[in-house]
């Protein structure tokens, strides 16, 4: 009841206004857009094959949306190398190893994240791997005693009283979103990261996580072009894939990055950055993932970075209320993935992620998989609810209910990958 109560609450707060702003969840409210142009490059000229997709327009996207959007991320740092902490064959009811690796940053270790893994025991070779970050610590994905818990910090607590840190959070507390289990009854293995590990998510200008570690002389934050927090977030999943790449138990060449809301954004994000992950998911990842920004409906620019001045880069903080002066919009994120497939999930009840907006940008992404002779998306009108569309390279669905990762999104997923992975 009590909890009930806390749910309603904090979904109130997101719901309401930003001081100052109106908020749209109508559909025939939207303003007329148009959309940045997916297949003209910078200097007019039409692109029709995959090679010049490659060679010329998706850079100039990747460019645009690394200096406008999301910020430049550094390259992996030279320090980066890596420690099984911890490893025991008998855990999920015997079915599943679990490994615990360090991925430290720097060549004195004193900055790190840990990757929690479960790798199915029936397996002949090596396993596709789903790979996400977690909210409130490693512990909290299932009920196994022998997780470690995350350390990190978290967040300073409203009240000024010391931090809230992950410790704080019961074990097994998110198992509902990671399906342990049932992943491993299909032949993957999962592996997840606090993402406190890399960045902790609220606003301290930057002064802890990774950031710092790349500061220039002098240089006290990011310059305008350079990571925010997502950013951050998808360059250490970046440097997760280097080790997955090390890893006898995984097949490095199927790794899917996934994430529910802002790790959804972050997933998508990765996908783009680093061409090693095989596929992207994303779920409820609503404005910076997978919806598209000039219909302005539920969460808008203005608001987003209002309510999270760090997760963008700086220069994105321009087109706040000026939606349609950005130059890129979501359909080319989605781009970036091809020819590999991707899969957007939404839930019908999630207005403030705005459901057909990421299905939209699914569709509006499709022509570039034309290039490469493949389907993107197999319809044109967004599917019924609970109807996923999952027979092309772009798989969609809209599931009853609000924004949260459930098992029903989870086996779509499966399904999706079976298709593409075996
Ligand atoms: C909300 C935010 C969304 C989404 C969500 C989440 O508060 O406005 O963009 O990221 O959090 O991550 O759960």
């Amino acid at each position: 009841m009590i909890k009930g109560f806390l749910i309603a609450c904090f979904s109130l707060t997101i719901l309401l206004p930003v001081k100052g702003q109106e908020l749209n969840y109508d559909e025939s409210k939207i303003p007329p857009y148009t959309l940045p142009e997916l297949l003209v490059s910078e200097d007019g000229e039409k692109i029709t094959t995959e090679a010049q997709w490659i060679e010329k327009r998706r850079p100039e996207i990747l460019s645009l949306f690394e200096t406008q959007v999301y910020g430049k991320s550094p390259e992996h740092p030279k320090g980066l190398h890596f420690e099984v902490l911890s490893e025991d064959r008998y855990t999920i009811g015997n079915m599943a190893t679990r490994k615990e690796i360090a991925v430290y940053f720097t060549e004195d270790e004193k900055h790190f994240m840990t990757i929690l893994m479960y790798i199915p025991n029936k397996r002949n070779g090596s396993v596709p791997l789903f790979f996400g970050l977690n909210f409130k610590g490693n512990h909290t994905v299932n009920e196994d005693a022998n997780i470690t818990e995350s350390i990190t910090r978290m967040k300073p607590r409203k009240d000024g009283d010391g931090e809230v840190r992950p410790h704080m959070f019961k074990r097994g507390e998110a198992a509902s979103r990671w399906p342990v289990e049932m992943l491993i009854a299909n032949g993957y293995g999962l592996a997840t990261v606090y993402r406190g590990d890399i960045d902790p998510d609220y606003d301290d200008g930057f002064q802890n996580g990774v950031h710092p570690l790349f500061y220039k002389e002098g240089q006290a934050k990011p310059e305008s072009d350079e990571w925010g927090t997502l950013a951050a977030w998808a360059w250490g999943m970046s440097c997760a894939m280097d080790y997955f790449e090390t890893d006898e138990d995984i097949d490095a060449t199927k790794v899917a990055v996934v994430g529910h809301s802002r790790h959804g954004k972050t997933a998508l994000w990765a996908g783009a950055i680093d061409q090693r992950f095989a596929m992207a998911i994303s779920n409820d990842s609503g404005c910076g993932g997978a919806a598209l920004f000039r219909r302005r409906i539920g969460e808008t620019v203005n608001k987003i970075n209002s309510l999270f001045p760090h997760w963008f880069c700086e220069n994105f903080k321009q087109y706040n209320n000026k939606e349609d002066e950005l130059p890129v919009d979501q359909h080319q994120l989605i781009a970036l993935m091809a020819p590999r497939p991707v899969y957007i999930a939404s839930a019908v009840e999630d207005l403030w992620a705005g459901p057909k907006g990421e299905f939209l940008s699914g569709l509006y992404a499709s022509p570039v998989y034309q290039l490469f002779g493949l389907t993107g998306m197999t319809v044109d009108e967004m599917p019924e609810v609970d109807d996923p569309v999952t027979n092309g390279y772009i798989g969609y669905h809209v599931r009853t209910g609000n924004h949260d990762i459930k098992l029903y999104d989870w086996q779509q997923f499966v399904k999706f990958a079976d298709r593409h992975f075996k």
